[in-house]
């Protein structure tokens, strides 16, 4: 995909990640290029496998409106210099409001001819307080459940996700994930929503994206709780990990309903975000820097899966190595969250206390709104090179901020053709998940990232209506490439 130039400017940003230190090359000169031409002569998805999961995502906090945690507490709050913690102020207290308009966002997918949707449930809405549970919140996203997988004439599988970026209160008092007993306390909260739900959920996706809840809440501090601390982001990131893993038991030991006939009650997976750091220049120093960030950010999360042992790092700062025997096993699949690339120029801090690089874009790229470059040989790199731990994979997010709508459709053809071309050096990619169905809050951007397929006017249009981009014809014809709507756009069992 050679779209360019952008609209975005292509100027040197520092990098807010917070990493601190530098290693080896990451992938540094890697020599795919995919052209407009090959991508537009190829049938997306084609060939793929059946029970291939096409879909969207959204979270429950980017669009339910009306939460209580530690986000809406955030939301309104200034940093010492008076800026805004989320642009303009923006705040969730109605948002896309889909705690009332769900019926229409599952029309939304359905129109889509999806099969697969990843939505969250709220964990302050269903325990408000320890212990509790919320019968009404409850039977609310079991409507919302139950009208996905009734859906006709083919079910639309929930992909349900249990923590994404946001504590009840009750949490936050007693540390957040820095309380010992949070892994714990998020393992009950799992082993009541598998009871409460497992009859209509066979995915289930413990947490989303470890890696940047720790990077943005405990190194750049641009999250609650606002913390630059390299030692405690590392005991955060620890403790997520032993969450999923004792989310992922419990949920085995609770679920023993088969909602979707396919044999196996509970298909238990992550969402990892993933970005490829390439580095800058040929210089040892750059290379370093990628590898370091490549490590801690990319392969840390996955290591751990696979060998049941936590080795974090930040090396000459903090690092932790533990043992953690009930992460071995955990995953049916590993999901993925692949938007960008970030190439990168070494920036060292004597202080410990600055960002380890500064980007350096590339020009001949298209970037999105948010600055980040559109790099969509990067999901065939990580595709192949994920698929070597040995999980099937699926790509649990991909997604543009594009408020115009006119980038979006080449960006989901640019990527499904990257897809392919893994699965045809035989990665097992068993899905593809657009971020996300509906325009909603992008956390510290407020409402200026816009990736929804379908675009809300939250200030003109009181409906909340969601209109269609161009993009959902571009899924439109995914759906029909694997034959879930037939040649009429019309649904197909
Ligand atoms: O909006 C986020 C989402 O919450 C997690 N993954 C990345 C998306 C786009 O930034």
């Amino acid at each position: 995909m050679t779209r360019a130039p952008s609209r975005h400017t292509g100027a040197a940003r520092v990098a807010r990640g917070g990493l601190l230190l530098a290693g080896l090359a990451a992938g540094c000169g890697d020599p795919i290029r995919y052209s407009d031409a090959e991508i537009a002569r190829h049938t997306m998805l084609a060939g793929a496998p059946g029970g291939f999961l096409l879909g969207v995502a959204t979270s429950a906090h980017q669009i339910e409106g009306g939460n209580h945690n530690d986000w809406t507490e955030w939301e309104p709050g200034r940093y010492a210099d008076g800026s805004p913690h989320v642009k303009g102020g923006a705040t969730t207290a109605r948002g896309p409001d889909s705690w009332n308009l769900w019926p229409k966002d599952v029309e939304a997918v359905r129109a889509l001819g999806a099969n697969v949707y990843r939505l969250g449930i709220e964990w302050s809405r269903l325990e408000p307080t320890e212990g509790a549970w919320d019968a009404d919140a409850a039977a609310r996203y079991r409507a919302m459940l139950t009208a996905l997988v009734e859906t006709r004439p083919h079910a639309i599988a929930p992909m349900l996700n249990l923590y994404h970026f946001t504590l009840p209160p009750w949490v936050v008092a007693r540390g957040g994930w820095e309380w010992e007993g949070a892994p714990a306390a998020f393992a009950a909260f799992a082993a009541r929503a598998a009871e409460a739900f497992g009859d209509r959920v066979d995915l289930w996706c413990t947490i989303n994206e470890p890696n940047v809840y720790v990077t943005k809440g405990f190194l750049s501090a641009e999250w609650p709780p606002g913390v630059h601390d390299p030692a405690r982001a590392l005991r955060v990131f620890a403790r997520l990990l032993h969450a999923h893993g004792l989310a992922a038991a419990a949920i085995r030991a609770r679920d023993r309903v088969d909602a979707d006939g396919d044999g196996l009650p509970a298909r238990i997976g992550i969402a990892h975000n993933v970005i490829v750091f390439d580095a800058a220049s040929a210089s040892p120093l750059d290379a370093l820097v990628a590898h370091v960030a490549d490590r801690f950010y990319n392969a840390a999360l996955p290591d751990a899966l696979a060998g049941g042992h936590i080795h974090l790092a930040l090396p000459r700062v903090a690092a932790i190595d533990e043992p953690a025997p009930e992460l071995a096993g955990s995953l049916d699949w590993l999901g993925l969250n692949y938007y960008t690339r970030r190439t990168v120029r070494a920036r060292l801090d004597r202080t410990g206390a600055g960002a380890p690089y500064e980007l350096v874009p590339d020009p001949s790229r298209a970037h999105t709104d948010l600055g980040w470059e559109v790099y969509p040989e990067g999901l065939y790199r990580v595709l192949v090179r994920f698929a070597r731990y040995g999980w099937p994979v699926i790509v649990t997010e991909n997604g543009v901020a594009d408020r115009a709508g006119d980038m979006r459709p080449g960006f989901i053809r640019a990527h499904v053709y990257a897809l392919d071309r893994a699965r045809a050096a035989g990665v097992d990619v068993r899905g593809y998940v657009y971020w996300s169905l509906i325009d909603n809050f992008e956390w510290s951007h407020g409402y200026d990232g816009r990736f929804g397929l379908y675009t809300i006017d939250f200030a003109g249009d009181p409906t909340l209506a969601r209109r269609p981009t161009p993009a959902v014809a571009t899924f439109r014809q995914l759906a029909r490439n694997v034959g879930l709507l037939d040649a009429a756009g019309s649904a197909a069992p």
